[in-house]
């Protein structure tokens, strides 16, 4: 992997830059669609290439280690060729979804056992085991196992646990180095920050973090129910202390004004499944704000879902037809809503790329979180 810084903005710290993967290349500032178990929930391949011009997409080690199961995926050749999503792929390592399992799971200095959410079977997954299981996935960016800790976190529990993740990051490295990837090409591993919302906890593991010298870095833990000004004062504090010639990948961040705020911290990276669960709850996000297509207000309203996107069901579905599609609870509706809703975030961070580029970032920062705060 290889990161071009491509131009940095003279009044925030945001960049704009190029990672060149050998899946091909991605430019940032980037939102990455999550397809948990192999597929971005409701839309189809061709559609996240043409429409949204999604440049990667995320998986899930959990879920695909789970379901199809490795045997599957390395007999199709790797999650590539199983999905025919042939542009890079990233997999988060399973740290933040065995976390979720409240009770189903107990964590040890070895690794974690937990039970599966389908047929309740145990399962361990270690440092060591789940970069094995990432290099059968085939992703070409793949995350370090991490722990990612709750909201409100007593320090002591935040320490211990930065530690801990610490010291699963150095099995992780090893695991990583000393083993190749089964398709041909290459890929990657990011550490992840944690360390809560504890300035001198984050600067350790920033700092940490930083000294293991990998091609990108991630900021984790943050997003997880603490207050949006905190997880920015996380954010900056941790991206100023990571190196500026490596991506930074927020994970699971946000919402449109905190992707934009983040990339204004000097953030590249960023995942979240806003996009595509709020399009399956009835919410649509917009240039000019965010739309509940649900409310009567809509329902004779025949203009586009919002004609300053490219994309085609952007453009192409009215309001009126989108919320009665809801209302009937008719598979299209999730479909035209996730498609909009994905490529809305992909012109907002293509969008945000060109300012940074012609010089006016801030300004127009400022102004589209305005507009994308507000409530149609
Ligand atoms: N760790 C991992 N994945 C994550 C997170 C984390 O801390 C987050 C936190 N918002 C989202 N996804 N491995």
């Amino acid at each position: 992997m290889k990161f071009t810084l491509t131009q940095n903005d003279s009044k925030s710290k945001a960049r704009a830059g190029l990672v060149e993967t050998d899946h091909g290349t991605i430019e940032t500032p980037i939102f990455m669609p999550v397809g948990t178990a192999g597929t971005v929930k409701a839309v189809h391949q061709r559609e996240l290439d043409t429409d949204i011009q999604a440049q990667i997409i995320l998986g899930n080690t959990y879920h695909l280690y789970l379901r199809p199961g490795l045997e599957i995926l390395e007999k199709a050749g790797g999650l590539h060729k199983f999905n025919g999503w042939e542009k890079p792929i990233l997999t988060d390592s399973g740290g933040y979804q065995v976390f979720s399992l409240a009770g189903t799971r107990k964590i040890k200095e070895d690794g974690v056992m937990f039970k599966s959410h389908i047929d309740g079977s145990k399962h361990h997954f270690t440092p060591e085991n789940v970069m094995d299981i990432q290099r059968s996935i085939g992703a070409d960016i793949i995350m370090a196992f991490d722990e990612c800790t709750p909201y409100p976190c007593e320090f002591s529990y935040a320490r211990n646990s930065m530690e801990m993740t610490h010291r699963w990051l150095k099995r992780c490295i090893d695991r990583f180095d000393s083993t190749e990837g089964k398709y041909g090409y290459s890929q990657t591993l990011f550490p992840i920050v944690q360390g809560s919302v504890y300035p001198d906890l984050r600067k350790q593991s920033a700092e940490f973090i930083a000294s293991c010298d990998r091609e990108g870095n991630a900021i984790g833990g943050l997003s997880v129910g603490e207050p949006a000004e905190m997880m920015y004062e996380m954010t900056e504090q941790v991206a100023d202390i990571l190196p500026s010639d490596k991506p930074r990948y927020l994970m699971g961040v946000g919402t449109p004004a905190n992707i934009l705020e983040c990339i204004a911290l000097g953030v590249d990276m960023f995942d979240c499944v806003m996009p595509t669960r709020n399009a399956r709850n009835g919410m649509l996000f917009t240039s000019e704000g965010i739309i509940n297509i649900r409310n009567e207000k809509w329902k004779d309203d025949f203009s586009p879902i919002d004609p300053a996107i490219a994309g085609y069901v952007s453009t192409f579905y009215s309001r009126a037809y989108v919320r009665h599609l809801t209302i009937s609870k008719e598979i299209l509706a999730a479909q035209i809503a996730s498609v909009h809703n994905l490529s809305f975030y992909l012109w907002l961070v293509k969008e945000a790329r060109k300012h940074i580029i012609a010089g006016d970032f801030s300004v127009w920062k400022d102004q589209m979180v305005k507009k994308v705060s507000t409530r149609l």
